[in-house]
Parts: structure tokens; C-alpha cells; sequence
């Protein structure tokens, strides 16, 4: 091979991915004097927004808090139109940030990363694409997202069903119409309930396949106020600082005050006043709501309420009303006109808890109680949350282990930053770290920063290795698992405990305190990089 030839597959870091966290990476490696490469299996740029284009998508963190903060020119000019902005409008920003920054001409699109491996004598990793291209490079970045590899129901006859289908995390680019047809959907999470009222505006008929309900609260989404806008702006780079230092990571109500302390009445009209107000911030009425069943049931019983006000029939509010785990220990959803869809004279709700899903056929679904009739079905059944795009990829580190082994029983990392046994590797927001559990994208640019300072100091000390030590990440993971146990989070099945997928092992995978967990990074640094070795 020419050294021409060679020289344009060897970089200094190769970086999986070229969503929110591949461009910064990308950005913040250049500005150092980097050479970096990012390898994306889309053919654009966006991650989770590229591909989740399902109807009625949205995200669910306030758009003036998702977005960088790494320019003030970029946040000054860029303008969000609602409170809480589609994925057209995100997708529209990141594409705006690729060419802004001019990223493109370092991404490599079309190109999915196979395998990884650590070569001990040269210190380098080789990386291998599904079209047979390798690279090589010191660093290997994991910006490989947290919610990015789609799962299917497991049901007998899924390769029967002869209508359309689709899976809300890989949703066709041109779109979808459902005008006139009949529409089953399996699932009721987050993209199902962001969906559901969307599609049952254009089909004919929707029926909702239900495993287990969500806790819902309105959106009460809305254009921006220019007012607000502009004073948010002023306050930026404050604001900011401020939501690094809350549990979640975004700016609002956290309040100091117990539930189970506060009269009944008050407490009500809390509820009702963060009802109005819209959102997540719904979770942070009281201190006490995830800590304990008492001060949970107060909002969850609030919410039961609302859906009986809303939705018109008993049995279908009933269904819809969960009670299997305590509110907002799975995933909150944020709506627009969820339950009320469910009064439309074409919506119907299947509550397979009651009815199990017995097989698809080449026409539709059949339950223990009946047989449906589709034109196209709809997966909103969720990821392989967390490990999922990191199990996809052979990655190998000292001596050849491969990471699917080392992660056997459960994710284990250093601040869900780095694995031990595993030199010169980083996954941005991986499991360990707040991730899901935050506003991902100041917790992505929190791991960016923090990894690319941390590869700039190697380069400064002289030292060309850095690997988490053992003891330290054995801390790190028993430590991560006292802070859940100590919260109501393992009592639900959801995926941030990988209970959706089966024999996926038992493991709470998010770090629960976004402030905690930035102050623990910030001293790892000043203790030089404590926990890890650098050589
Ligand atoms: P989620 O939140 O994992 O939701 C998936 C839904 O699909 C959930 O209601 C599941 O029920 C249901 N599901 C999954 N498998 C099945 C089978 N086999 N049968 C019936 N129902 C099933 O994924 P989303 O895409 O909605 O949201 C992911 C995140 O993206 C979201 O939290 C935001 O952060 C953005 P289950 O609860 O497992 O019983």
C-alpha cells in the first residue's frame, strides 16, 4: 500500500456516527488540530433524527435547551419556531450545524462500522466497514446513540403480514399516507403516543395494540414567544449552567418540597398548575415523587384522573390508566391530544394485557379473543436501548476480548465514559452516565467536551494510552446501582433496565443525577485523570 494510500485511512481518532454527538466530536477534534474521521450508516447527518421521521415527532426537552451551546453565534442566529420542535426542525438545525462547521467532507454516509479492534503493540485500533473499508486510528468514539437500534415485536408470523410496515425508528423518508386505510399500531410509548394522534387524523381506522400504558402529560406546545426568546437568549450561556446542575439537566421546576408533607390541596394545585404549564417538569412537583410509593401515588393518581376527564369511554380510560409501576419510573411521554384521540369514532384501543397477540397472519393480527384486519401495521415497539448499537459491532479490546463478553451480565463502564480493558475507547453518553435519564444533548456535549479535553491532555503529557482501571470502574458500577436502588426507577419494566428485550440481563443503565455526575467528572480531571491509567 502507498503511503499516500495509507495515510488516508489513519487518523488520530475515528468517530461511530454523526448524530448530535458524532458532529460535535467531529468539530471539537478539529479545533485541537485532530485529524478525525466520522463513519455514519445514514446517508446524512442527524442520528436518532434521521431516522425516527414517524408522524407526529417531536422532541420532548424544550427546544432552547435542546440544542449546542458550544458557539454563541450559532445559538444566537439559529431560531426555533415552538416550544417544542419537530424532527424536521431538528434535523433541519443539525444539517445547518454539518454545514456551518463544514463536518461533511470528514463524514463518511452510507457506511455502517462492523468491527473494532485494539492492536496492544501499536496502540491503534483498526476499524471495519460493512463495504470493506479500514481504518486505523488511536482513539475509537462510540457517538453511536442510546436509542438507535430498532426491535420488532416478538410474535409468531412477522415476515406474514402482506400490507405495509413500518417501524417508527426507521420510518420511510418520503413519508407515509394513510388516507383511507385501515391501521393497526403495536405499542404505546413515546413514538406511539407522539403518533397515534396524528395518524388517526389522516386513516380510516387505528387500532392500538397496547402492552402496557404510559403516564402521559400534555404538551401544551405552542409558537415561541419572541419575548421569551430573546431574554432566554440574553441568558444563555446562565440557563445553561443552571440546567448542567439539576437532576435532569434542563431548566425548570425542581422543587425542594415533599409531596407526602404537602396538604392535599396544595398539592393538587401544583399538579394542575405544571399540568397547564406542560412537560416533563410535571416529575418535578415534589423531591419526594421518585423516591417513594407514597409521594409517587399522589401523582400518579392525578394523572389517572385526568385520563377518566378525558377520555370518554369507561373501559377504554381504564385500559389506558396505568398501574403496573410508579409514574415516571418508565419513560414520561409528553403529548398533544393523546388520550383525547381516543374518543374519535376510528380509534380503538386493544389491551393486550387482557388479549395476548397470538400471531400476525398475511392480513393482520389475531389476539386470544379476535382476528383484525389491516392495510399497513405500525411498530412503535422501541429499541434496543443503551447497548444495542454497541452489541452490533465487534469490538475487541486488549488481548482480543470482545466487549459482548465483558458486558455479559450487564453493562459495566468508568462514568459511562470508558471500559476497562479497552485503551483509547469512548462512549459518548454511554451506559453509566445520565444519557436517557437527561437531556441528552447537554449531557452530549458535556461527554464531548470532557473526552476531547482528556485526548488533548494525553497529547500534551506525552502519553499516547488512557484506560479505566478495574477497581475504578467497579466502583463506578456499584455506585451507579446504589443511586438507582435508592430511587422507585427498578420497579418498572422499562428499558432503561433492558426489560423490553428478552434475556437482555437485569441492569438499571443510566446514571440518575446530571449535576452529581458532571461534579464527579470535573474531579476525575482535577485528580488528573483519577480511575484511569495514562501511559
Ligand atoms: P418504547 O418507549 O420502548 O415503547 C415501545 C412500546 O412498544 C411500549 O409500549 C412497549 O410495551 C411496546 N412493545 C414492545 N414490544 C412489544 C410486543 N412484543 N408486543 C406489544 N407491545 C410491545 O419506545 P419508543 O420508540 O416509544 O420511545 C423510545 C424513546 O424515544 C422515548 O422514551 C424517548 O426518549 C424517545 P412495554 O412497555 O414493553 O410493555
Amino acid at each position: 500500500m502507498s503511503e499516500q494510500h495509507q495515510s488516508a485511512h489513519r487518523f488520530d481518532a475515528v468517530i461511530v456516527g454523526a448524530g448530535f454527538a458524532g458532529l460535535y466530536l467531529l468539530h471539537r477534534l478539529r479545533e485541537l488540530g485532530f485529524r478525525a474521521i466520522a463513519i455514519e450508516a445514514g446517508e446524512g447527518v442527524g442520528g436518532t433524527w434521521y431516522w425516527n421521521r414517524y408522524p407526529g415527532a417531536r422532541c420532548d426537552i424544550e427546544s432552547l435547551q435542546y440544542q449546542y451551546s458550544f458557539s454563541d453565534e450559532l445559538q444566537r442566529e439559529w431560531n426555533w419556531t415552538e416550544r417544542y420542535a419537530t424532527q424536521p426542525e431538528i434535523l433541519a438545525y443539525l444539517n445547518h450545524v454539518a454545514d456551518r462547521f463544514d463536518l461533511r467532507r470528514d463524514i463518511r454516509f452510507g457506511t455502517r462500522v462492523t468491527a473494532a479492534r485494539y492492536d496492544e503493540a501499536a496502540r491503534q485500533w483498526t476499524i471495519e466497514t460493512d463495504n470493506q473499508q479500514r481504518l486505523s486510528a488511536h482513539f475509537c468514539i462510540m457517538a453511536t446513540g442510546c436509542l438507535s437500534v430498532t426491535k420488532l415485536p416478538e410474535v409468531p408470523g412477522l415476515e406474514d403480514f402482506a400490507g405495509r410496515c413500518y417501524h417508527t425508528g426507521a420510518w420511510p423518508h418520503e413519508g407515509v399516507d394513510f388516507t383511507g386505510r385501515r391501521v393497526g399500531l403495536i405499542g404505546t410509548g413515546s413514538s406511539a403516543i407522539q403518533s397515534i394522534p396524528v395518524i388517526a387524523k389522516q386513516a380510516a381506522q387505528l387500532t392500538v395494540f397496547q402492552r402496557t400504558p404510559s403516564f402521559s402529560v400534555p404538551a401544551q406546545n405552542a409558537p415561541l414567544d419572541p419575548e421569551h426568546v430573546k431574554d432566554y437568549k440574553d441568558r444563555y450561556a446562565e440557563l445553561r449552567r443552571q440546567a448542567g446542575e439539576t437532576p435532569f439537566g434542563f431548566q425548570d421546576v425542581f422543587a425542594p418540597t415533599l409531596a407526602v408533607e404537602t396538604p392535599s390541596e396544595t398539592r393538587t394545585r401544583t399538579y394542575e398548575d405544571l399540568w397547564d404549564r406542560g412537560g416533563l417538569p410535571f416529575i418535578g412537583a415534589f423531591a419526594d415523587l421518585v423516591f417513594t410509593q407514597e409521594a409517587n401515588d399522589t401523582a400518579a393518581d392525578f394523572v389517572r384522573a385526568k385520563i377518566r376527564e378525558t377520555v370518554k369511554d369507561p373501559a377504554t380510560a381504564a385500559a389506558l390508566t396505568a398501574q403496573q409501576y410508579p409514574i415516571g419510573t418508565k419513560r414520561m411521554c409528553v403529548d398533544i391530544d393523546y388520550y383525547a384521540t381516543f374518543n374519535r369514532d376510528n380509534v380503538a384501543l386493544v389491551d393486550l394485557r387482557a388479549t395476548p397477540i397470538e400471531r400476525l397472519t398475511s392480513t393482520g393480527i389475531v389476539t386470544s379473543a379476535s382476528e383484525y384486519i389491516f392495510d399497513d401495521l405500525v411498530f412503535a415497539t422501541g429499541f434496543d436501548a443503551m447497548t444495542g448499537a454497541l452489541a452490533a459491532i465487534d469490538i475487541r479490546g486488549r488481548d482480543g476480548q470482545a466487549l459482548a463478553d465483558a458486558w455479559r451480565d450487564g453493562p459495566r463502564t468508568y462514568l459511562g465514559l470508558a471500559v476497562a480493558g479497552f485503551p483509547n475507547f469512548f462512549t459518548v453518553t454511554g451506559p453509566g452516565s445520565p444519557s436517557v435519564m437527561s437531556n441528552m444533548a447537554l449531557s452530549i456535549e458535556q461527554h464531548v467536551d470532557w473526552i476531547t479535553d482528556c485526548i488533548a491532555y494525553l497529547r500534551d503529557q506525552g502519553h499516547d494510552c488512557i484506560e479505566a482501571t478495574s477497581e475504578a470502574e467497579a466502583d463506578w458500577v456499584q455506585h451507579v446501582r446504589d443511586v438507582s436502588n435508592s430511587t422507585l426507577f427498578p420497579l418498572a419494566n422499562s428499558w432503561y433496565l433492558g426489560a423490553n428485550v428478552p434475556g437482555k440481563p437485569r441492569v438499571f443503565m443510566a446514571y440518575l443525577g446530571v449535576g452529581a455526575y458532571a461534579e464527579k467528572c470535573r474531579d476525575v480531571v482535577a485528580g488528573e485523570y483519577a480511575g484511569f491509567a495514562c501511559s
